[in-house]
């Protein structure tokens, strides 16, 4: 059975669940909000649903159930490979089965023909004014590919119906995803390369193909497979996720919601925080001017950089109150391999991650003092050859797409309403104030 058709029968099997929550117990109270979270960005407040994933403060993220490292060791993975393919965990985020070698060689081919990115979305890039940053570059591209929408066709074909918008959804979110990691690899070798474009191999899994178009040798294969996971999904609530979910709401269609979530991807607090983070180590070491970094003196950057009222990127999480597992991720890829192990920015990242919990606790506003997934991305790129780190955020938009078009497609399937939460004026919240 295809990919489309297991997701078809699952999600016949799952309405009826939602359809009885809402038939049967849609006044249950499941919470109460406060004026702290009203004001402070909604945090916490449990309303939005999501099945693709779902984050623990303390246990991290777990895609569909399983926690990173049960993905890794659960999917199949290319012969040789240490991480599974972007494929496998596609079936696997969409329908929340493991697939089998079978399942694996058909998203494989169906991306294979999905991944044609068409020639107009090259001429917009090369149209955009020199210095323009890569994710605006990444943003006009998938907005762009608007003009090919199989859901929005079939929005405006006169036969629309919510019960099989999915399937739409679905055409086109598979397309996106399949495309990225070409309009990717462009926008970094048309950027940073004298425009020296490597033509896309086929016969690569998503990941590989992605390293061969970037032009870099394995091990940046698996590295591309292991970063895309990681970076798929964080559940619904974070910018780029939520801003995907609240425009498709309104039946746009998946380019102009994925264009959108990317505009929130990448400011600095959220998805740019990975280019932040090597920018602060590149001024720090700058400021050593050749000496070794030792816990003192990067204790004293820390310092110096909180007491000029910045932040420390790569640090904190609004849900998360431990190390992000995939920091941890990230940072066992580099000790599986000897060479990134001995990086001087990659131990620079493991300094920092000794150092900087201490400063941020005896600082004593943030809430989480660990690194979250941002803090250590730029170094192992770096050590890859990319050290253009403006580039790094589009790196986590190819794997935030999969994540947010697996969402996107279920939201249609389940037929989640067009979002709109209220609004309340200061004066109302001083009312409820006064009435304690
Ligand atoms: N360095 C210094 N101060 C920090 C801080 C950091 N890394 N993180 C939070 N704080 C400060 C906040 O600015 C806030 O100060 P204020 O009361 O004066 O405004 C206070 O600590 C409380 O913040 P919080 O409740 O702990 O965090 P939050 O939920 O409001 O925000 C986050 C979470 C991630 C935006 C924040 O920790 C941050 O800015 N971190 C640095 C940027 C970063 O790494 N972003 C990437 C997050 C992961 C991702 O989305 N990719």
């Amino acid at each position: 059975m295809s990919l489309k058709e297991t997701l078809r029968r699952k999600i016949e099997e799952f309405r009826p669940r939602t359809q009885r929550l809402l038939r049967e117990f849609g006044k249950v109270k499941i919470d109460e909000v406060t004026i702290e979270q009203c004001i402070g960005g909604g945090r916490d407040i449990p309303s939005l649903v999501t099945d693709i994933s779902y984050l623990d403060p303390y246990d991290g993220i777990r895609f569909r159930g399983k926690s990173i490292n049960e993905t890794f060791e659960a999917l199949p993975k290319p012969p040789g490979a240490l991480y599974p393919t972007v494929e496998a965990f596609w079936y696997f985020l969409l329908t929340g089965d493991v697939p089998s070698d079978d399942h694996v060689e058909e998203v494989l081919h169906e991306f294979r023909a999905r991944a044609n990115v068409p020639y107009y979305v090259y001429d917009i890039i090369r149209a955009l004014p020199v210095g323009t940053h890569p994710m605006v570059m990444l943003s006009s591209a998938v907005l762009s590919m608007q003009r090919d929408s199989k859901f929005a066709r079939f929005y405006n074909s006169g036969t629309f119906n919510k019960r099989d918008a999915w399937a739409y959804m679905y055409e086109d979110a598979s397309d996106l995803v399949a495309r990225l990691p070409e309009i990717a690899a462009f926008i970094y070798r048309y950027r940073y390369r004298n425009c020296d474009i490597i033509t896309s191999n086929p016969e690569l899994d998503l990941g590989a193909n992605f390293a061969h178009m970037m032009g870099i040798a394995p091990p940046y294969d698996d590295l591309s497979r292991m970063y895309f996971i990681i970076h798929s999904d964080h559940e619904s609530g974070n910018v780029s996720a939520h801003t995907t979910h609240l425009v498709a709401s309104a039946l746009s269609d998946a380019f102009y919601a994925y264009s959108a979530g990317l505009n929130g991807l990448a400011g600095p607090l959220h998805g740019l925080a990975n280019q932040e983070v090597l920018r602060w180590i590149m001024a720090f070491e700058k400021k050593l001017g050749g000496a070794a970094p030792t816990k003192e003196n990067v204790t004293r950057a820390l310092w110096d950089t909180l007491d000029a009222g910045q932040i420390i990127p790569g640090y904190g999480h609004a849900v998360l109150r431990k190390t992000d597992p995939r920091f941890l991720a990230q940072r066992d890829f580099c000790l599986r391999i000897p060479e990134l192990k001995e990086d001087p920015l990659v131990k620079l990242v493991a300094m920092l991650f000794e150092t900087a919990p201490a400063v941020l606790a005896e600082h004593g506003k943030i809430r989480n003092p660990w690194p979250n997934v941002d803090a250590h991305s730029g170094a192992i790129q770096s050590h890859y050859g990319v050290k253009e780190w403006d580039f790094y955020t589009v790196l986590f938009g190819v794997g935030r797409s999969i994540g947010c078009m697996a969402n996107i497609t279920w939201d249609r399937a389940l037929g989640y309403a067009i979002e709109r939460p209220k609004s309340v004026t200061t004066s109302m919240l001083e009312k409820w104030a006064a009435n304690g």
